[in-house]
């Protein structure tokens, strides 16, 4: 009896299994073709079509090649299948977690649906569609051109097409938890009131009766804590009409001594829903659970607080790609991420600027993060019926997808929107007042729909160091004001941040502010001694934030800060030392530590920490300051008082951590150079750097490379080959250097040296970039031998043709070459090696061009080179001598 017992429960229990629901996600074997597709092309077999695996971006390569641009258009995808045959009675929803920007669907070829909008999910319902016992096919019809109507419009970012997230197939008994009210769950989970002695929680949504009987069913709600007690419980009677939707809700569950989510303690609890047919075998037509958590939180004048005390937020912007994979990033990328996030001592994260993965909320609210998301409307605004549409259904979208996290707190609506007007000195006040006013009119709606769809939650922007947001009254509407500011970068000094934040807060003292953004670009390969603005070292982002970190904890009116960013990300309008990304990130596009990660890690966390950074530029080259000795600074990290730092050995004395950072002068010597760094609770630290001392007479000089980066004041280490080119300098008497010619310094961006474009036919940009107009020599006063000698060139006047303009040129003879374009001849120890180089005429613009040649200097000549111009200026980029025997 017994036995009978259990097998008619199991079998109780696998016909109940068999009816829920049923999520396949289907990535592999998609078919994909770039652009519209013939009729004759049609089917994915014929050959036009190539194989993909989701997730999928068609700009994975152009948005990184050479030629400016990048794909906008159509694309088309194509799924073959044959439905499972279990799901014959069943709904089958067709769900997209995100494709970029516009699809269009059909299943065996008859519409299913059309989606706007590049970053949040949609689905559809393909039941009637499906053939089963056959082959069924998906196409997707996906157009990523640019859009008037549709938001993002412009920003420093590529907008990467495709779908490029996850795609499911849901198979659902006919009596489901409404699986399309804006792909969100369809049951949401609030929890309106709350304090540490209770919480109410509140359970609401609609059941969808998409059969033609009537059914009976109860809908019950269980919530359970972390270990499975259940903690509150409701059910309720509902007769559903075949066809219809049926709201429910489930007010006042109350949880006592409720354990409250917090980044420190992400205490999840899980809501169960259930339906269950009330007549019958009583069988769940469809089961889901939702975890939430129970927190409060405000924002005031005074700050941020969360669940009754003051917490300032603490944490970092993210865009969602990758090196080499654009944005089409498996859940594992980002998972590891939000890891890497929290283990760094955040307690925040801006999703900027768009909604993001689903598993990415799910991460935060597990592992303890605070979230700020928000919708793509960036730089301006369209002002049609059509783009206010769209802005206000991804605003609900997103809150509807989303809401049920915990670690939501913000919806953002805007960033930086009024950057195209402000910026344009030729709008008259009449026109800018109407841009405000289309602006103001899309924010007040767009305002009122996140109040009414998310009450409790807090409505946020993110402004420009602009006082336009104010004066248009645009800052007036969201609850919470970020502040995007770049100073000591864009604009002004790092100490003006401190100025400017507290004259706003002085203004608009009940105004709850955030530092939304700030940080400076950085690649691996600069390295400075003489940090600044604008030069893309790893030591100049460490002045940066180190400055912002310690400005910050002396204004306790924040709410926090958002630094700006926490990878590289792709930005395909960009050319600064790595082209097409932002380099503004703690770690690169491909996730390796910058030196700055580490500054944040001493900052954020409570475990002890000593580490001495410059991980990425152990090998080193510089010129002796006394003999044998090169000095270098260095700086150590760290959370506890004092640092002392020893070189080989032999102490350098110790220093206070300032601003969790100690900057030490260390003097190198030739080969490897051991430091060690121990705080004032033993903690320790080392790093081996190996440097090459260049002495200051190179008779003395026992190397056998040595390459300036000529025109620059900072070292680049090139990637891929590692040849350190140590900055330029005048020559020196017995020594080496430059002879005449001038750096190009602009003062537009700060004090920039050279120019920011991308140079063609090299990975080493900021070799390029940097560079000496009118120079008339190059000398090295080396001791007798046999040199390879190297020189690097760069035609750099935006007045040169670009190449395509050069090979309509009649020919190479200098009454054709253009005006504005250069023609010079090189001579090396007085043997003419370049005779009238052109590199507009021969070359083009911006493209590197190496020549070298063995030189041999005999009886005392050293190695001279001689430039000696023929129109316009001459010019050299980099120059390396190479011992050969
Ligand atoms: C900003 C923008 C962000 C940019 C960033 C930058 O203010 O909001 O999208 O990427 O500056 O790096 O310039």
């Amino acid at each position: 009896m017994k036995q009978i017992l259990l097998i008619l429960t199991a079998l109780l229990c696998t016909l109940s299994l068999r009816a829920q629901r049923t999520e396949l996600t289907i990535s592999d074997g998609w078919y994909f073709h770039q652009g519209e597709i013939a009729p004759e092309k049609a089917d994915p077999a014929s050959g036009a079509w190539t194989r993909v695996n989701l997730p999928h971006t068609w700009n994975r390569y152009d948005a990184f090649d050479e030629t400016p641009g990048y794909y906008r258009g159509v694309g088309w995808y194509a799924y073959a299948f044959i439905p499972n045959g279990q799901w014959q009675d069943r709904r089958v929803i067709l769900h997209f977690e995100g494709a970029n920007q516009v699809a269009e669907v059909f299943v065996n070829g008859a519409p299913a649906g059309s989606h706007t909008g590049g970053y949040t999910a949609f689905n559809f319902d393909i039941t009637r569609h499906l053939e089963f016992g056959k082959k069924n096919i998906i196409k997707v019809r996906l157009d990523n051109k640019h859009d008037r109507d549709i938001p993002p419009l412009n920003a420093d970012f590529t907008f990467y097409g495709g779908i490029y997230r996850n795609v499911k197939l849901i198979a659902v008994d006919p009596i489901h938890f409404d699986l399309q009210n804006c792909a969100s769950e369809g049951v949401f989970v609030e929890t309106p009131s709350v304090d540490s002695a209770r919480a109410t929680v509140v359970l609401r949504g609609d059941v969808v009766n998409s059969g033609d009987a009537t059914r009976a069913v109860r809908v019950k709600a269980v919530l359970r804590d972390r270990q499975g007690a259940v903690v509150g419980e409701a059910a309720k009677a509902m007769t559903l009409r075949g066809g219809s939707k049926n709201p429910f809700r489930f007010d006042g569950i109350t949880i006592h001594q409720p354990h409250l989510w917090s980044p420190e303690t992400p205490y999840l609890y899980t809501a169960e829903l259930s339906v269950e047919e009330a007549t019958g075998a009583k069988n769940t037509t469809d089961r889901i659970e939702i975890p939430f958590g129970v927190r409060w939180f405000s924002f005031s004048g005074d700050g941020f607080r969360l669940n009754g005390r003051k917490y300032p937020l603490k944490g970092t912007n993210r865009h969602q790609d990758f090196a080499g994979l654009g944005n089409a990033l498996g859940d594992d990328y980002h998972r590891n991420d939000y890891r890497k996030i929290k283990s760094l001592g955040f307690n925040f994260v801006r999703l900027a600027h768009y909604p993001q993965a689903p598993e990415i909320y799910r991460m935060c609210d597990e592992l303890g993060l605070l979230v700020w998301t928000e919708i793509p409307v960036v730089n301006e605004v369209t002002p049609s019926e059509a783009f206010t549409r769209n802005s206000l259904s991804m605003m609900r979208e997103q809150i509807r997808q989303t809401c049920n996290h915990p670690s939501v707190i913000l919806y953002g609506y805007m960033n930086e929107i009024l950057i195209r007007m402000l910026s344009n000195k030729r709008l008259t006040e009449q026109q800018r007042q109407q841009v405000a006013d289309d602006t103001r009119a899309l924010a007040l709606k767009l305002e009122a729909l996140t109040k009414e769809e998310a009450p409790d939650r807090n409505t946020v922007m993110a402004i420009h160091y602009e006082d336009g947001y104010n004066k248009y009254e645009v800052s007036t509407i969201p609850d919470v004001v970020g502040y995007n500011l770049y100073f000591g970068w864009y604009y002004e000094q790092l100490e003006d941040l401190t100025r400017y934040l507290t004259s706003e807060h002085k203004r608009y003292p009940d105004r709850p502010i955030i530092v939304s953004e700030c940080g400076a670009d950085a690649d691996l390969m600069n390295h400075s001694q003489i940090p600044r603005s604008w030069d893309y070292s790893e030591e100049y982002q460490v002045v940066l934030h180190h400055s912002y970190l310690k400005q910050f904890a002396r204004m306790p009116f924040l709410a926090g800060y958002a630094l700006w960013n926490f990878a590289d990300f792709g930005a395909e309008a960009r050319a600064d030392a790595t082209p097409w990304i932002n380099q503004k990130g703690l770690v690169t596009y491909d996730r390796k530590e910058k030196d700055v990660t580490s500054l944040y890690r001493a900052n954020l966390l409570e475990t002890p920490l000593v580490y001495i950074a410059s991980r990425n530029y152990t090998r080193r080259a510089d010129v002796e300051r006394q003999p044998g000795i090169a000095t270098h600074t260095i700086n150590v990290f760290g959370n506890g008082r004092e640092i002392e730092l020893t070189v080989n050995g032999k102490s350098l004395g110790s220093k206070p951590l300032d601003g969790n950072m100690a900057t030490f002068s260390v003097p190198f010597r030739n080969g490897i150079n051991r430091l060690e760094a121990t705080d004032d609770r033993g903690m320790k630290d080392c790093l081996d750097i190996d440097f090459t001392v260049v002495p200051h007479s190179l008779k003395a000089w026992k190397g056998n490379d040595l390459a300036v980066n000529v025109g620059s004041y900072q070292a680049t280490v090139a990637p891929g080959t590692g040849v350190i080119w140590i900055p330029d300098q005048v020559c020196t008497q017995d020594g080496w250097g430059r002879i005449g010619g001038k750096i190009r310094e602009r003062i537009d961006r700060q004090h920039k040296v050279g120019i920011s474009q991308n140079i063609l036919g090299t990975d080493c940009n900021p070799l390029y970039q940097t560079f000496a107009e009118g120079i008339e020599g190059y000398r090295f006063d080396v001791a007798d031998g046999t040199y390879r000698i190297t020189l690097c060139f760069v035609e750099s006047n935006p007045k040169s043709p670009t190449e395509d303009l050069i090979y309509n040129l009649s020919g190479s003879d200098t009454a054709s070459v253009p005006a504005g374009v250069r023609q010079f001849s090189v001579a090396v120890n007085g043997r003419q090696l370049l005779d009238n180089l052109n590199l507009a005429r021969d070359y083009g613009n911006l493209r590197a061009v190496d020549f070298s040649t063995e030189v041999a200097a005999r009886n005392d000549s050293g190695i001279e080179v001689a430039f000696t111009p023929n129109i316009g200026k001459t010019t050299l980029s980099g120059i390396r001598i190479e011992r050969i025997k």
